[in-house]
């Protein structure tokens, strides 16, 4: 029997536009939700809308609609955004679904009953933007401490629950947390001794209504029809109330909330942490429920240094990246970039230089280089590998990658310690040392001679291997991208099961398979317009003689006016056509390029300076002309022996090339 593992989301407001607050809660519950399925736990994941209250009462009555035929058109904005964003959620719940309702309903009846929930006279600071009372202390100025608008007194009868009668109960709860004994109830570390601190004070009782007269667009109280519940009873009873109607059943008689009560993971934003870690669990223990194993609150995410909100007209829409960028490289960059527990800050730069140093540059020129290579030097198929003295890389997949609780990844995905960025960090020093196993190896020399043929093979072979074993690693985090590397490297893996044993063994990729080499996974952003109008400006000011054919090595440049040669200096320069084999970015550099190039009898490396003008793969089986006679130099520690010749100022604006079908070696006069 497998172990059952219930994650859960908050459940967002229905009127709000869904933006990357609301996806980054959700992609991480995703990336929990695929690691632990690929682990082979019984996972449900729920997410979905919270449907009630003042906010869209009043968004309904202004757009003239009924509340529910408002939830009904909101409600495929979010639904919609998770499709997109690959988010494999195994039910959504909407407080509106009648079956949500009566339950809501059975729990306050059974509080009531045991006259934990009673009626009470109150008078209050109250702010309609909230919809909660704040006492005299809290309001400064006539204005609600929470969203600065003006708030009013108010005093009306209400049912309260008697949450004061928890707040020792539960702070004793909280201390029994040590980082000694996981998982942590509340999670990270710091959240948890907040908590402990804001129950130092005693707890206040708990509205749980709104009289009707003024919100009739809530769960109506089994016990009196003049009032609805207060919008986070309703909420956080989806919890439980999800497991009663939305959990699949396989036979009648299975019994899904036995089974996944109490939730592994709360997860939530800092903002709603008291409201999880508070109300709801003294609701819990009022309802003689077991509490969740752990709520962890992540950080805030602002935009470019500043608060998301609507007034600022700064709300990233997730649907906006996706076009421009994809899905996968905005699930990696949420998770990438910041502790998950820390706050963050949104800025499209930062973005796109994500994507290109650590998913353009380093897993996709792996993909990519590893397959041009079995396709020139192993007929397009994993080769048979001989013996592997590359214990390294096998050594470090396995003690990162592999997915067993004790190896890296399984310790940074424990949900009380959720260290995506740690995971991150860790696969793609697996995707460097991937990098440098090339590198080092320096296939292309071995293809040279035919008694290096065995090792080669073994290197492709690993090389493989190791791409497969990252296919397997990225898929929690990059659904489509693992989906795309596994199409290109012919595999049969099925990532929606459980991994079977053999699946994580290093050495199970079938020598013989086909690889389908595609598009790249991750093409580079170019953000030249912006560049290059900076560019232009510092040309204008300085204006340069007609263009000369530019070096592209790092070598002095001529300038000021041509001198004259004769043909015989001239002559001097040995120049030949090349075809570029392979090419790659040397790391730490925009600019430049290391290019494999076939010189006809010999192959040489070449660096060159052309990285900004010029994908790596967009010039393999190109023709270039190759400075052949030039003094082998060192660019950025990389040897180059020899200079392709391009067109450009200070910019390279194109590479000489033969379009011709000319022999590679043929001199160029
Ligand atoms: O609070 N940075 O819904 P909500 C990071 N309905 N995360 C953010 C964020 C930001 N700037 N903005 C929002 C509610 N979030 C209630 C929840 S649960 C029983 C009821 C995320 O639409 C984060 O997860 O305001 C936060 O907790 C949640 O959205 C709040 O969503």
């Amino acid at each position: 029997m497998n172990k059952p593992f219930y994650i859960t989301t908050p459940i967002y407001y229905v009127n709000d536009v869904p933006h990357i607050g609301h996806a980054y809660t959700t992609i991480a519950a995703d990336v929990v939700a695929r690691y632990y399925r690929l682990r082979g736990y019984d996972v449900f994941s729920l997410t979905g809308l919270d449907e009630h209250g003042q906010k869209v009462q009043q968004a309904a009555a202004k757009a003239g609609i009924e509340e529910q035929v408002y939830c009904d058109g909101m409600a495929p904005r979010f639904q919609n955004l998770w499709k997109r964003l690959n988010i494999s959620n195994d039910a959504f719940i909407r407080t509106s679904d009648a079956k949500h309702k009566s339950i809501v309903q059975k729990w306050l009846q059974y509080l009531f009953d045991k006259k934990l929930i009673y009626k009470a006279d109150y008078t209050g600071w109250y702010c309609t933007f909230d919809e909660r009372f704040w006492t005299e202390k809290d309001v400064e100025g006539g204005l609600c401490p929470d969203c600065k608008r003006p708030v009013e007194r108010l005093s009306e009868s209400n049912y309260f629950f008697k949450m004061s009668a928890y707040g020792k109960k539960l702070q004793e709860y909280i201390t029994k947390d040590s980082r000694a004994k996981p998982p942590l109830f509340i999670a990270p570390w710091i959240r948890r001794n907040e908590v402990v601190g804001f129950l130092d004070k005693s707890l206040n009782d708990l509205s749980i209504s709104r009289p009707k007269s003024r919100l009739s667009w809530g769960i109506e109280l089994p016990f009196d029809p003049n009032y609805v519940a207060y919008v986070w009873f309703d909420a956080l009873v989806n919890y439980i109330s999800a497991l009663d109607y939305l959990a699949p059943k396989k036979t009648p008689s299975d019994n899904p909330f036995k089974k996944y009560w109490p939730a592994t993971l709360h997860l939530v934003g800092k903002d709603i942490l008291t409201t999880h870690a508070i109300y709801w669990s003294t609701i819990l223990m009022a309802l003689e429920l077991p509490l969740p194993s752990t709520i962890f609150a992540h950080g805030w995410w602002t935009v470019n240094g500043e608060k998301m909100s609507k007034s600022r007209g700064n709300v990233v829409d997730p649907n906006a990246i996706i076009d421009e960028f994809g899905a996968d490289a905005f699930r990696y960059f949420l998770l990438r970039e910041v502790p998950f527990g820390h706050d963050g800050d949104f800025s499209r730069e930062a973005l796109i230089g994500r994507i290109n140093s650590d998913l353009a540059n380093g897993l996709g020129n792996l993909l990519n280089r590893t397959l041009t290579l079995i396709e020139r030097f192993s007929h397009g198929r994993i080769p048979e590998p001989v013996a592997s003295a590359d214990t390294e890389l096998e050594g470090k997949i396995k003690k990162t990658a592999v997915f067993l609780p004790h190896a890296e990844l399984g310790i940074h995905l424990l949900p009380d310690k959720l260290e995506f960025n740690r995971a991150l960090e860790a696969i793609w020093g697996l995707v460097q040392l991937g990098n440098q196993y090339i590198d080092k190896t320096a296939p292309w020399t071995l293809a040279k001679k035919p008694e290096d043929k065995p090792r080669l093979n073994t290197v492709l072979y690993n090389a493989a291997e190791a791409l497969r074993f990252l296919s397997l690693t990225l898929y929690p985090f990059m659904p489509q991208a693992a989906e795309e590397m596994k199409r290109q490297l012919g595999l049969m893996l099925n990532f929606s099961k459980p991994l079977l044993a053999s699946e994580v063994n290093w050495g199970s990729l079938l020598p013989g398979t086909e690889i389908t080499k595609g598009r790249p996974l991750f093409p580079r952003i170019e953000t030249t317009t912006k560049t290059q109008g900076d560019i232009r400006v510092t040309q204008d000011q300085q204006p340069s003689p007609t263009p000369q054919p530019s070096s592209t090595a790092a070598t002095p440049q001529a300038t000021g006016p041509a001198q004259q040669i004769t043909i015989e200096e001239f002559q001097k320069v040995q120049l030949k056509v090349g075809k570029v084999l392979s090419a790659e970015r040397v790391p730490k550099s925009d600019k430049l390029l290391k290019l494999q190039v076939d010189l006809g009898g010999e192959q040489r490396q070449v660096v060159a300076g052309i990285g900004k003008t010029y994908e790596p793969e967009s010039l393999v089986g190109r023709r270039v002309v190759v400075v052949t006679n030039l003094k082998p130099a060192k660019l950025m520690g990389v040897e180059s022996q020899g200079m392709v010749l391009a067109a450009g100022d200070k910019e390279v604006g194109g590479l000489v090339t033969i379009l011709e079908d000319v022999q590679p070696g043929t001199k160029v006069k």
